[in-house]
């Protein structure tokens, strides 16, 4: 049924866990809308029949319908509605909260390609590596225009903004390839924009990244752009750090200074100057940086300056990288995942 149903709407592969729930979503969105399409067509022409005038001279009957006649043709529609958007948004909830023990990736759009940055190396360009059956987060920007980063396999689309971190996720069950597309018009070679997901299984996976770091590149898997021993983004980020300015207002011990200190701020809950908080996350790292009064933190002075044209979209990444790896602890995040980075002391 769903293999048959795929062909007569002419859509491509179901790459992901996604991809299967939004296809039965549109579906059955479209087969109750066919019937209710269907069964407006054939009261039409029931009642096109069965009312119409027979003689010039006769009068129209007045009719008077039923009130459960009445409650019927107001509340199936009404009733279809709200399970489509039950449904739909349930779906929704899904696709925009991340597990927690995803594996994370930097994407970063540019005239006219994808960069795919994993946290401790390596980074590749237009082919994303992942793993089976393991959620991905990804986390996009742009360095120049809007991008938007669609993968049709998997039912994904995402807009990549400069300045801005966004984030989505996806877990492919199976190994396989998948296109990368940019869906918004972003110049001249727009349409050579492409690049590849590349899922493999899970002890693939790891032979590939271990490769790569080591600067190997394995036979018959695709290679990545890289030097031969690439930093991880958390030890770039320091640098960025050290060299802005950043850590004159900042400290990475605990300690408040000028600004709030670096230390356990990844996930905490901020609160803000004028009341309300706001989680610490990907995107208000990046947002606090590129426009810091928008949301002050509370008990300090709206006195750093704004950041977005003067820090590239890598260095950003890599300074949220960095204040990420500056955890005391971090609950729900497996250990092994991202070994916890140890601050040089200043
Ligand atoms: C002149 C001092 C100064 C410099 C330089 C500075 N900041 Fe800040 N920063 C602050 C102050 C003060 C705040 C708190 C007020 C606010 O939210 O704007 C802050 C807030 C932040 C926050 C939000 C912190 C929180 O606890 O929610 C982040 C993230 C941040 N800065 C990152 C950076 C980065 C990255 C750089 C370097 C590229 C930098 N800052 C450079 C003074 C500075
Ligand atoms: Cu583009």
């Amino acid at each position: 049924m769903n293999e048959l149903l795929r062909q007569l709407f002419f859509l491509p592969e179901q790459g992901s866990t996604f991809a299967v729930k939004v296809d039965h979503l549109h579906y059955f969105l479209f087969l109750t809308t066919l019937a209710v399409a269907a069964g407006i067509g054939v009261t039409g022409l029931t009642f096109l029949v069965r009312y119409h005038r027979r003689t010039a001279l006769a009068p129209t009957p007045r009719l008077v319908a039923p009130m459960w006649l009445e409650g019927l043709f107001i509340g199936v529609p009404l009733s279809l509605f709200l399970l489509w958007f039950v449904l739909g948004f349930r779906q929704y909830v899904w696709v925009s909260s991340p597990p927690r023990d995803a594996l994370d990736v930097y994407v970063t759009g540019k005239q006219w390609m994808w960069k795919f940055t994993y946290p401790g190396g390596p980074s590749a360009i237009d082919t994303l590596v992942v793993p089976a059956g393991r959620p991905v987060r990804l986390l996009l920007t742009s360095r120049d225009v809007i991008h938007s980063f669609f993968v049709p396999d998997f039912r994904m689309k995402r807009d990549a903004v400069p300045g801005r971190y966004t984030d989505l996720w996806f877990e492919a069950p199976k190994p396989g390839r998948h296109l990368v597309l940019c869906a918004e018009y972003c110049g001249l070679d727009h349409s050579q924009m492409r690049g590849e997901v590349v899922v493999l299984k899970p002890a693939d996976f790891e032979a590939w990244r271990a490769a790569q770091l080591g600067g190997v590149p394995v036979a018959g898997l695709p290679g990545a752009a890289t030097a031969p021993r690439p930093e991880s983004m958390a030890i770039r980020g320091e640098h960025v750090a050290a060299a802005q300015g950043c850590l004159q207002c900042h400290t990475v011990t605990g300690a408040p200074h000028i600004g709030p200190t670096w230390l356990g701020l990844y996930g905490r809950m901020e609160p803000l100057e004028g009341g309300g908080r706001v989680l610490a996350d990907e995107a208000y790292l990046t947002e606090s940086m590129m426009d810091p009064v928008a949301k002050v933190v509370a008990g300090y002075l709206p006195v750093m300056p704004g950041y977005h044209g003067r820090l590239s979209a890598e260095d950003v990444g890599a300074l949220v990288e960095f204040i990420k790896s500056l955890h005391p602890t971090r609950p729900g995040v497996p250990a092994a995942q991202e070994p916890a980075y140890v601050p040089v002391r200043r």
